[in-house]
């Protein structure tokens, strides 16, 4: 028998057995104890405890910036508490809810008794075909030549590391350029990956909006054929998105330089209510020609977050190079995860293939960004009146998605946690999709508490 034993209740374990079984010699390798039990109703048995845990080198990581807010507001017992830090959709009544259109296509799953076979490693040949097509448009020629690689994966997290993977064995000189600020894992997964990244400037907090000028200059400053990581719709965590007319001049920029675009599509359909509307940063890249990545998530729009159902895309300039790019995206995947989970899959697939569902899928989604919308307002409302200050909150409502990027430095958010028990990103970020309309008139106080009288 062997066992690493750090605890003090482990120890006294260790300490009882090495009484029973009378102690015994340390082994100079493996620093275990080494007793012989002198008598055990006939029959010998060889025990080994271990002084020193072989982990001592094992520091205690620090909590997620992201996941671990909702650990620390669990564990505040204060009535007033609201969660504002991780992007994950609440009714007004502030409870999580499952989609009606995914309740009913669960139920038809049910009724039609579907299998739990392995999937191949690609994923679901029905999810994979809905999936390009909602991102691309159905009609999109790229699809209908067979241009495009697409894995299911294990939603978006799972996709950009694999895209990350893929990254790292066949472009190992080529590093990734990141918005700053941006969604907080992203530096882990391309770290993680070994991919080198550098950030171009994003925002601006002089005018609380995009510093358009300093992103195209460091796009245009990085070496030729760099990955230019672009958040697809909704910003995460500003909130601010380039115009039709900037997406242009990025797509010019791009191109010029021979960088490839690689968009994170986490929040389609929900930033405008509108699938289409959101897709068009993609579309615009894929139109022109241009080879692309593109991993999608649908932790938000269709509220599957634990589902883990996700995909990752390659746009290839002809068929014969997405064959390519595709067997090796699924070699990637193979030893990392195998194949992807099913259920999901099917649950998109379902959705998206039946046209009375898909309505209602939309409806839903729109439902959803609208309750975000009226809650951005309110708060913008609340802020204006209660506020004497003269400051100028209508960035609040310029910005769309899930998030508001409020402005407040990590001093001031620790105060909006410690003294209001609102719970948050300390870079300032806040998810409206976990406030209500009852609400807002709270929150304001909080942060204009915490804008003013905290430095
Ligand atoms: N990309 C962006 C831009 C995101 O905001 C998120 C989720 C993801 C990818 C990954 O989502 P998947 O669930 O893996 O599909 N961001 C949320 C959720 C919490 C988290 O950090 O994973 C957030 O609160 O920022």
């Amino acid at each position: 028998m062997a066992s690493s034993l750090s605890s003090p209740a482990a120890s006294a374990v260790a300490a009882a057995r090495s009484k029973v079984f009378g102690g015994g010699k340390k082994d100079g390798r493996t620093g275990c104890r080494v007793g012989i039990a002198r008598k055990n109703f006939g029959r010998v048995v060889m025990a080994l405890a271990v002084d020193t845990s072989r982990f001592e080198g094992v520091p205690m990581a620090p909590p997620d910036p992201i996941l671990g807010v909702s650990e620390a507001f669990r564990a505040d017992t204060n009535d007033l508490k609201l969660n504002l830090g991780v992007g994950a959709y609440r009714t007004e009544e502030l409870q999580p809810s499952v989609l009606n259109v995914v309740k009913k296509a669960e139920n038809l799953m049910l009724e039609k008794g579907e299998n739990k076979e392995y999937l191949p490693i690609e994923g679901l040949a029905a999810f994979n075909k809905a999936t390009a097509d909602l991102l691309l448009g159905a009609d999109n020629p790229v699809i209908k030549q067979g241009q495009v690689a697409t894995l299911q994966s294990l939603s978006g997290t799972g996709s950009l590391r694999l895209a990350a993977a893929f990254i790292q064995r066949y472009f190992p000189d080529a590093k990734v350029l990141i918005s700053s600020p941006t969604w907080g894992n992203h530096k882990n997964i391309f770290n993680d990956a070994r991919v080198p990244w550098s950030e171009y400037r994003y925002y601006d907090p002089k005018t609380v909006g995009l510093d358009f000028e300093g992103m195209v200059a460091d796009i245009q400053a990085a070496p030729d054929g760099s990955f230019v990581l672009l958040h697809g719709c909704a910003h995460n965590p500003t909130g601010i998105d380039p115009t039709p007319e900037q997406w242009e001049k990025l797509a010019d920029v791009i191109q010029e330089k021979n960088h490839m675009p690689f968009f994170d599509v986490a929040y389609q359909g929900f930033a405008s209510g509108s699938l289409d509307e959101d897709a068009f940063s993609v579309r615009l890249f894929v139109e022109r020609g241009l080879e692309v990545f593109v991993a999608q998530s649908y932790s938000k729009n269709l509220g599957l977050y634990s589902e883990r159902v996700g995909a990752i895309n390659v746009i290839c300039s002809a068929p014969e190079v997405a064959d390519r790019v595709k067997s090796q995206l699924k070699r990637l995947a193979r030893p990392m995860y195998s194949n992807p989970p099913i259920h999901g899959a099917r649950i998109v697939a379902n959705v998206v293939g039946d046209p009375t569902m898909f309505g209602e899928w939309k409806q839903e989604m729109e439902q959803m960004a609208g309750r975000i919308k009226n809650v951005r307002q309110k708060l913008y409302d609340s802020l204006s009146a209660k506020d004497q200050s003269g400051k100028d909150w209508s960035f609040i409502l310029s910005q769309i998605g899930m998030f508001s990027y409020t402005g407040l430095n990590r001093n001031q958010s620790d105060n909006m946690t410690d003294k209001w028990h609102i719970y948050m990103t300390k870079d300032g970020r806040i998810s409206l999709a976990g406030l209500n309309l009852a609400k807002c008139e709270y929150l304001a106080d909080a942060i204009i508490d915490s804008f003013h009288n905290v430095n």
